[in-house]
């Protein structure tokens, strides 16, 4: 793209505490194993590594409130995430951020906030809409709450010195591949003015016009992000995820999107999440993650 510069800096964000399953944490060995910064290179980017932010191992801890568990950790890693984010763009590049479970968002997303000095859209590929409140929360999982912190609910929970919140402007989400949402947040879409495309919808209209008109929806001052929940991928694809949802995306439309995203030339940065090895097949998950990272920063076939 004209606008944004060909300058990638991958930035890990190895935490597993927003989820109860070992292993996401090695997610962002296991995406850069799958030869990430050769792909990136390939098609024309200048990388910079920056290693991984710090995160704690759940053994070493204790839960303190049920009702979002691991909480305080998961708000110290995001904040130094978000540091990171916001140098990255400031230095001109594109933040490329591995995870790690979805929690790792919040920090993306408050890094993005800090930089643009106002919030931005996101388009949010997943099979959840991660729209919980610790008080809503079924699970006490932080992983299925990033969106809605990152969009300044349950603000008393989320509250850090080294977040910006709001870091999204609730009318600049599109969700993208939704198929497995909770009471409360069915309730919460119901009257926000945020674009939902459930696998439904995709059957329907095409994975084409889905994106196309997700974009639309999410473009707009500040910054556009794309947070890619590797869930949102159908578990025979993408196997290696820590909550699998048949009927997903298949490897053509997540590819498809990905170009789309390319193509809109809105894009300021990436993430791609929930990669868990230990439930890989080969690290199949991880080499898809590679391509749609690929695809989704302008690689073309021909
Ligand atoms: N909605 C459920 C919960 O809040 C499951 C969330 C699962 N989230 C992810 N990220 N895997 O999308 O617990
Ligand atoms: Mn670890
Ligand atoms: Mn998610
Ligand atoms: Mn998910």
């Amino acid at each position: 793209s004209s606008e944004h510069a060909k300058a990638v800096s991958i930035i890990g964000a190895p935490l597993d505490l927003g989820q109860t399953r070992r292993g996401v944490d090695m997610g962002p060995s296991a995406i850069r194993y799958a030869g990430l910064e050769e792909r990136l290179a390939e098609i024309g980017y200048a990388v910079t590594e920056r290693g991984n932010v710090a995160a704690p191992e759940p053994e070493a801890l204790t839960v303190r409130d049920a009702r979002a568990r691991y909480l305080p950790e998961i708000l110290d890693a995001c904040a130094a995430l978000a540091a990171l984010v916001e140098g990255a763009v400031r230095e001109g590049a594109r933040p490329l951020v591995l995870g790690g479970d979805h929690a790792i968002a919040l920090g993306t997303l408050a890094g993005l906030a800090a930089a643009a000095g106002q919030p931005g859209g996101v388009i949010w590929i997943d099979a959840h809409g991660d729209l919980n409140t610790p008080e809503t929360s079924p699970s006490g999982n932080v992983h299925g709450m990033p969106l809605a912190a990152a969009l300044g609910r349950a603000p008393e929970w989320f509250r850090h010195d080294g977040l910006a919140l709001p870091a999204v402007t609730p009318s600049r989400v599109a969700l993208v591949g939704i198929r497995s949402l909770d009471p409360a947040e069915r309730a919460y879409l119901r009257d926000a003015d945020i674009r939902v495309f459930t696998m439904s919808d995709i059957d329907r209209i095409g994975i084409e016009r889905a994106v196309r008109e997700a974009l639309d929806h999410v473009a707009g001052p500040g910054f556009v992000h794309a947070s890619l929940d590797l869930d949102s991928l159908d578990p025979e694809v993408a196997p290696g995820v820590g909550t699998p949802v048949r009927g997903g995306l298949t490897y053509r439309e997540a590819h498809l999107a990905c170009e789309l995203i390319a193509e809109s030339e809105l894009l300021g940065s990436l993430e791609v999440v929930e990669a868990n090895p230990i439930l890989d097949r080969e690290n199949t998950t991880a080499l898809t993650a590679v391509e749609l990272v690929a695809s989704a920063l302008g690689k073309t076939i021909l």
